[in-house]
């Protein structure tokens, strides 16, 4: 790697560990009861706290410090005064920038206990994830990564969202390229030691059809079937990946027993 790819992964591993460790805060409140606003206070002031900012604050106009999606909302839900109640499955997307890079994540949590089908959704997506990142290494095609995980989703009965995508990450919050999940094994561009990306599917248990609400923001299933994302941000080695947003604590899928 070359002393810029280096800096970048240095730069980028601490605002992924920023970012991790912002869910892994959300995680001890997470509780029947709470709001959403109440976690989105928690990511404003813990990422403030570690000296970084909360790169979707204000982003295109966004109005919060993270992403909360819960159930039916695929992506992009904004934080306000619902209440969270037992059953509920929640994403909360949290995205750190530390002396100027960027580290995103995001998880799903049970908010008491929840359905066997939303845990199977949820435990699908990560499967998913986990997946995708396992064959990452020079060489192969961005088209892999969708391939991989939309066979094993489609095999679970699931259904891949269509519209969102993972991205490129660095100085800015989205650069190129943007990372299906879905698609063709050995099509698109080539992945190259030195990339920084997103992985980031959403997982219907239904359609994959979307529509977005009207505050511009919130996108839900158009079925209002379950939804559920993981999202990884993840770097290119010489000699395969390094995954930046990986919680220390061991609290990367739910249940998490704390
Ligand atoms: C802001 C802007 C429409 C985020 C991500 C917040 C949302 C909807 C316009 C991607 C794109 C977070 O965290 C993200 N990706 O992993 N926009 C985002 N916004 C926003
Ligand atoms: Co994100």
């Amino acid at each position: 790697m070359t002393d810029k790819m280096l800096e970048a992964f240095n730069g980028t591993r601490e605002a992924g560990s920023i970012a991790s460790a912002t869910l892994d805060e959300i995680s001890k409140i997470i509780k029947p009861g709470i709001t959403t606003n109440e976690i989105d206070k928690i990511c404003f002031e813990f990422i403030n706290d570690n000296g970084a900012y909360s790169a979707p604050l204000f982003y295109r106009g966004f109005p919060k410090s993270c992403c909360t999606s819960p159930n039916h909302t695929v992506c992009h839900g904004i934080p306000k005064n619902k209440i969270l109640k037992e059953g509920d499955i929640l994403n909360v997307d949290v995205t750190a920038l530390k002396n100027g890079w960027h580290g995103d994540t995001s998880r799903m949590f049970f908010v008491g206990e929840v359905s066997t089908k939303a845990k199977k959704l949820v435990n699908a997506t990560y499967e998913a994830l986990i997946k995708s990142i396992k064959i990452l290494k020079d060489g192969i095609y961005i088209g892999d990564i969708g391939s991989a995980i939309q066979k094993y989703v489609e095999s679970e009965g699931f259904s891949v969202v269509r519209d969102f995508c993972g991205h490129g990450t660095g100085k800015n919050f989205h650069e190129p390229p943007n990372i299906l999940h879905f698609g063709e094994a050995k099509t698109g561009e080539k992945i190259k030691t030195g990339m920084i990306f997103t992985i980031e599917p959403m997982i219907n248990e239904g359609s994959w059809e979307t529509k977005t609400l009207n505050d511009g923001w919130t996108a839900v299933t158009r079925d209002k079937k379950l939804s559920a994302q993981f999202e990884h941000t993840v770097g290119i080695t010489d000699n395969g990946y390094e995954i930046f947003t990986s919680s220390k604590k061991g609290l990367d899928f739910p249940p998490y027993k704390t």
